[in-house]
C-alpha cells in the first residue's frame, strides 16, 4: 500500500516535472528498503510512457515534456547505483580523534558497530591533525571520514580538518567524501554548523545513520 504511495508519488512529480521532488521521495522509498527495479519501472517509466500519450493527444505540449523528462533523469540518478556491479564493494570509513585528544574509547565503540553493520573501518589512532587526516583521506580514499572529540577545546578541530579537506581538494561536498561527527560535547548543531554531513549522539546511532544515508544513496541493501 505505501510502496504504491510511492509508486503514485513519483509519477505525478515527474508529471508534474518536479525533478527534486521525485529524488526526495525516491530517496525515501530506497531508505525503507523498497525494489529499485519496481520505482525505475512503475514510478519513472509508466510516467514517461503517460508523458508520450499526452504528448500525441496535445494535452502536453514541449516544454512540459521537457521538464517531465528532466525529473526522469534525476530520479535515474538517484537510482543507477542500484544497477552497477560495485554495489557489492563495502564502504570504507576512516576514523580518528582530532589532534590533542587522547580518547578513544567512544570511537573504538563506534568503529566496532560501523563494522558490525559490514563498513570497512580503518582507524587511524587519537590526536590526529587535519594534515593526517587529509594524508589518510587520499591514501586510503574512503566514502566516510569519521572524527571523534571529547574535549571542548578539542572539537573545534574537526572544523579546522573540513576546512583544510575543502583547502587541498579531497572534499568538495558529500559526494566527494562524506563527513561524520561525534563525541561527548558534539552536538547535531555544532555538526550542521561546521558543515559535517552526519552526526550521531552514540555508536549504535552512528551504524543507523551511516547505513540509511547509503542506504538512501543505493550503496547498500
Ligand atoms: C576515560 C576518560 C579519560 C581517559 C581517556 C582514556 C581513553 N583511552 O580514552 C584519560 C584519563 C586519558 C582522560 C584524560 C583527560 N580528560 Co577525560 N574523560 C574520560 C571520561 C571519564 C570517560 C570518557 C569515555 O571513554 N566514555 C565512554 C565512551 C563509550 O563514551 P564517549 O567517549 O562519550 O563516546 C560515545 C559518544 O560520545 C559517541 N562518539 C564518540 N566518538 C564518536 C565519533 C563519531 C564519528 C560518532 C558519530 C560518535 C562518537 O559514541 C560513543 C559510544 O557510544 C570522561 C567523562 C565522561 N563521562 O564522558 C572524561 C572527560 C571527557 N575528560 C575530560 C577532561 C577534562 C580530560 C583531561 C583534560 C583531564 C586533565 N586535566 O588532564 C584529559 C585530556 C587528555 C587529552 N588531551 O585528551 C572532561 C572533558 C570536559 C570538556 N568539556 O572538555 C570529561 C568530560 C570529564 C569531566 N567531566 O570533566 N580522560
Amino acid at each position: 500500500m505505501v510502496e504504491l504511495d510511492y509508486i503514485a508519488q513519483i509519477r505525478s512529480l515527474v508529471m508534474a516535472g518536479k525533478a527534486e521532488g521525485v529524488q526526495r521521495v525516491i530517496k525515501n522509498a530506497l531508505k525503507e528498503g523498497y525494489d529499485p527495479k519496481t520505482l525505475l519501472q512503475e514510478g519513472l517509466m509508466t510516467s514517461m510512457e503517460s508523458v508520450g500519450t499526452k504528448l500525441i493527444n496535445n494535452t502536453f505540449w514541449i516544454p512540459e515534456v521537457l521538464l517531465s523528462s528532466r525529473a526522469m533523469h534525476a530520479g535515474l540518478h538517484v537510482l543507477r547505483p542500484c544497477f552497477k556491479a560495485e554495489k557489492a564493494k563495502k564502504l570504507r570509513v576512516v576514523i580518528g580523534t582530532v589532534a590533542g585528544d587522547l580518547h578513544d574509547i567512544g570511537k573504538k565503540l563506534v568503529s566496532i558497530m560501523l563494522e558490525a553493520k559490514g563498513f570497512e573501518v580503518i582507524d587511524i589512532g587519537i590526536d590526529v591533525t587535519h594534515e593526517y587526516f587529509a594524508r589518510a583521506v587520499r591514501h586510503y580514499q574512503p566514502q566516510v571520514l569519521a572524527m571523534s572529540s571529547l574535549l571542548t577545546t578539542t572539537m573545534l578541530e574537526m572544523e579546522r580538518v573540513i576546512k583544510y579537506l575543502e583547502q587541498v581538494g579531497l572534499r568538495k561536498d558529500s559526494e566527494d567524501l562524506v563527513v561524520m561527527v561525534g563525541g561527548r560535547p558534539v552536538t547535531e548543531e555544532y555538526a550542521e554548523e561546521i558543515g559535517a554531513d552526519l552526526y550521531a549522539k552514540d555508536a549504535s546511532e552512528a551504524a543507523h545513520v551511516a547505513a540509511d544515508y547509503f542506504r538512501e544513496q543505493c550503496l547498500v541493501s
